[in-house]
């Protein structure tokens, strides 16, 4: 058995210990294999582990490992020129409508080969590890055919195995309609989506199911014949939901008690009520919400309000986010949404945990997972105040660096 002793850290534990980030001074961390054996104030430091080599972190500030809990980083293509298109004047929806938008990355994707999407979601991959990331979630959805929609979600378990990070995906079938279906979104899901998701799952390439509920993609009723193949599958949901309009698509989720609904800029009180009665996390996303230049802000007092658990993840997408950083994305939480550096922090790793229905992670407490970012700054704010700065000193993934 493999024992750690970090000493001299300042630990923002997010656990509700009384104080703002559930900061601990002049803390210490045992580590034990994978996983977190002891943590709290160095003098309370129990006997068996005080034989132990210490490692001086010299009061630098330790977090749990961030996690990324909502991501499409498997995709081929770029579009930078929808983004020339978008400066001209024309919206997300007039491009997608025009047949740019998702089902262009659609065409590309179909084109790449396996070793080929590997490649080129490794970069993505890499800078979001080297801002602390040691969780990500990663959909399909830029197949939306059976062999496309395997072939992203093989990629996304390869990740894994080629980096320290841990991987857990979404089939997201329901995304887009491809262009062989236009018009007939309902047979897409008969003859395509619903009969990829039970291939995907039978080959153990889902842990969970996502759909995109919006005019220009599915309709709440649709939605829900997705959700009903999951639920027979005993697979967890979760929606991208009231991001361009407000469909219903959250109350939808929250009754199939959702993981998570994201987006939500255009959510009203009844669907945040439905979050809060269901226990689902609301993912927002200020990467799109930057990038698409939204006015509409995602109801924050009301989540507040009705204590729904608010995650933030970085949608790292090629249309309405690009964007690999999650420290970024912090930051823009703060300054685009309102939200507090404590609930900013907390919504890329306690809160996203719960996004993913991980309990594992996303805490520094004894049981969980030695997930960790160690950050050259001394205090917690730090991380969300900085733009284009990346603290980050070193990350420590299951026990190892
Ligand atoms: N909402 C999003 O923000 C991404 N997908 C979705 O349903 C955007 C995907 C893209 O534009 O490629
Ligand atoms: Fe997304």
């Amino acid at each position: 058995m493999s024992k750690r002793l970090l000493t001299n850290a300042q630990l923002a534990t997010l656990t509700g210990n009384g104080k703002p980030y559930g900061l601990i001074e002049d803390g210490a961390l045992v580590i034990e294999d994978d996983k977190i054996a002891w943590c709290g104030k160095a003098l309370d430091l129990p006997p068996q582990f005080s034989g132990l080599t210490a490692e001086d972190l010299e009061s630098r500030l330790v977090t749990p490992g961030l996690i990324d809990c909502h991501t499409h980083v498997v995709y081929g293509g770029d579009r930078a020129r929808e983004f020339e298109m978008r400066l001209q004047g024309a919206s997300y929806e007039e491009v997608a409508r025009a047949g740019g938008g998702i089902v262009s990355t659609v065409k590309a994707t179909r084109e790449a080969s396996e070793d080929e999407l590997l490649r080129l979601a490794l970069p993505r991959v890499d800078a979001l590890i080297s801002e602390g990331v040691t969780t990500l979630e990663i959909k399909s959805g830029y197949g939306l055919d059976l062999e496309t929609e395997l072939r992203m979600l093989r990629t996304a378990k390869r990740v894994a195995q080629m980096r320290p990070v841990q991987v857990r995906t979404s089939f997201l079938g329901a995304h887009a309609i491809p262009p062989e279906y236009k018009g007939r979104s309902d047979d897409y899901l008969k003859d395509v989506c619903l009969p990829a998701l039970e291939t995907a799952h039978a080959e153990g390439l889902v842990d969970a199911v996502d759909g995109f509920c919006e005019g220009i993609a599915f309709s709440p009723e649709q939605i829900a014949r997705v959700f009903d193949k999951a639920k027979e599958l005993g697979i967890p949901v979760k929606l991208h939901a009231e991001q361009l309009s407000n469909l219903g698509g959250t109350a939808l989720a929250a009754s199939y008690r959702a993981l998570s609904a994201d987006h939500l800029e255009y959510l009203d009180e009844s669907g945040v009520k439905a979050l809060s009665a269901s226990g689902s996390v609301a993912v927002l996303l200020p990467g799109a919400f930057y990038t698409l230049r939204e006015t509409q802000q995602p109801p924050l007092d009301l989540l507040r309000h009705h204590k729904v658990p608010i995650a933030l993840a970085t949608d790292c997408n090629p249309g309405s986010s690009p964007l690999a950083s999650l420290l970024l994305t912090m930051n823009m939480g703060c300054t685009l949404f309102r939200m507090t550096p404590e609930e900013s922090l907390a919504g890329v790793t306690r809160e996203a945990a719960k996004a993913l229905g991980l309990d594992d992670r996303g805490t520094l407490l004894a049981g969980k997972r030695a997930d960790l970012a160690i950050w050259n700054v001394k205090h917690p704010a730090e991380l969300s105040y900085r733009i284009g700065f990346n603290a980050l000193q070193k990350r420590i993934f299951g026990g190892s660096e």
